[in-house]
């Protein structure tokens, strides 16, 4: 029974400890080691369920250790306390916003401006503004039904622009579905995405995935896939065979902070904490799951503050400050290589479009809000203004590259639009290395129902088989 009382208090005192990591107790070890060692032979339960002898060895070996005054659990690394209290998340102030710039493009502090070359920023800066211009183009393809589903970058630019800039282009990124900007900073072409979201004859999917889901070996971008966090614990297991192989390289793993709801994500943090991998989570926080704003998704201080819970290092970014997530990811890349672990970044940003063409955000949030994050704090003018005050763009530069990048995915959107669709036989391909009887009698059942209803299909849209 002593035995018992003394093991209950100890052990559900565990959660207390008052900003620092120490363990409450009520009672002492050494007061109750008389009792503890007098009863344990008369025992036979948990750890007291063993032999005679063993018992035996485990009186001596108590009696040879002498442990020093403070927690000796495998679990913990903290104090002992004699202040019963709760850590109050309440009283807590939250993980600051870590930013470079203002928003009006003023960098605050000199020694943290990244002092990028006139090149990169405008690489970055062209970057973003194509990425715009191509969301409204496929955008409205799909309103105009001639694409089945669309989701728009708006606002998030900054995420993707800053921290692909940050990385090695060889860094493998496992995606959420809102990081184009990651693809087109790495050389992915105007066209290969207007062909993915027509699913056309260039498409590196053969027409086999939804819009948006974009993929490229070449560009060491893995294929997104629609259920949420599913990349996470995948991200976490390549970024484990990058270790293994010894190279300088990293994995960036994207998502959103309604992905980071799921059970996989945990398990992803936690897998990259013990196994020790070189990965940078990206966490862009943009307000929303869908229509969940992030009130309603969790009542903690963020994604950030999961981080050191797991042992895993973490910064909050302002993620409409395009230097800033620069800044972070770089260091953070360069944590994940020194030292072999995992970085968590959580970048602080606003969904501006609706979550998807399937959405229309009007239904749970105002205009007007959405309207204050456009109009006073949007990654792009922010850049523009950082920008304009090194006299490194003007109105002029401004008109000539809108009209530039109006007519490059124009082009791309016409020729998309033209090409023909894959074969729809391509549909049984690549799944497995041999087709299976049940693929084959499907294959040939498809054939019979074109043949049968050839005029009900547009078939001269697809690619014939020769
Ligand atoms: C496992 C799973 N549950 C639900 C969905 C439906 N769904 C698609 S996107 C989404 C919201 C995700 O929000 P967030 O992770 O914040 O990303 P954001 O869209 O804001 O970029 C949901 C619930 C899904 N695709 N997969
Ligand atoms: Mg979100």
């Amino acid at each position: 029974m002593l035995i018992a009382r003394f093991f209950t208090r100890f052990v559900t005192t565990n959660v207390t400890g008052g900003g620092s990591q120490s363990i409450y107790r009520v009672i002492s070890p050494n007061t109750l080691q008389y009792d503890y060692k007098r009863n344990i032979s008369s025992h036979s339960r948990g750890r007291l369920f063993c032999e005679a002898s063993q018992q035996q060895q485990i009186i001596q070996q108590s009696h040879n250790t002498s442990f020093p005054d403070k927690p000796e659990y495998p679990g913990t690394k903290s104090s002992f306390t004699d202040r019963l209290e709760f850590i109050d998340p309440d009283l807590y102030e939250g993980i600051p916003v870590y930013r470079v710039m203002n928003r009006d493009g003023v960098v605050l502090n000199p020694e943290q401006d990244p002092n990028l070359s006139r090149e990169k920023i405008t690489k970055m800066y062209k970057g973003m503004t194509l990425l715009n211009f191509m969301d409204r183009v496929l955008y409205e393809s799909q309103r105009q039904g001639r694409i089945s589903f669309y989701m728009t970058n708006y606002g998030e630019e900054g995420t993707h622009f800053g921290s692909a800039a940050a990385l090695a282009d060889d860094d493998i990124v496992f995606g959420q579905y809102r990081e184009a900007g990651v693809l087109l900073w790495r050389g992915f072409k105007l066209d290969l995405f207007m062909a993915q979201c027509y699913g056309n004859c260039k498409d590196l999917m053969k027409g086999r995935s939804m819009p948006v889901h974009y993929g490229s070996r070449d560009h060491h971008f893995v294929t997104i896939s629609s259920p949420l966090a599913t990349q996470m614990p995948q991200a976490v297991g390549a970024a484990y065979s990058l270790k293994r192989e010894n190279k300088d390289r990293v994995v960036i793993c994207f998502f959103g902070e309604g992905a980071a709801s799921e059970g996989d994500a945990y398990a992803a943090f936690n897998f990259s904490a013990t196994l020790s991998c070189p990965i940078i989570f990206f966490c862009r926080n943009n307000g929303y799951a869908i229509s969940t704003p992030t009130q309603e998704q969790y009542r903690g201080d963020g994604i950030a503050s999961r981080g050191p819970a797991l042992g895993i290092p973490s910064i909050r970014v302002d993620g409409n400050d395009i230097l800033a997530v620069y800044n972070a990811t770089l260091a953070a890349r360069n944590v994940c290589n020194t030292e072999s672990r995992p970085v968590l970044i959580e970048a602080m940003t606003y969904r501006i479009g609706h979550h998807s063409t399937s959405d229309d955000s009007s239904a749970y949030r105002s205009v007007d809000e959405v309207r204050n994050w456009d109009q006073n704090d949007h990654p792009i003018s922010r850049l523009r203004k950082y920008m304009e005050r090194k006299m490194w763009w003007n109105e002029e530069e401004e008109k000539q590259w809108k009209a530039e990048a109006k007519k490059k995915v124009m082009t791309a959107f016409m020729s998309a639009e033209k090409m023909q669709k894959p074969n729809y036989m391509e549909l049984f391909n690549d799944v497995y290395d041999e087709q299976p009887p049940i693929l084959e009698e499907q294959a040939a059942e498809l054939v019979e129902h074109l043949k049968q209803y050839k005029d009900n299909y547009p078939i001269g849209s697809f690619k014939s088989s020769e």
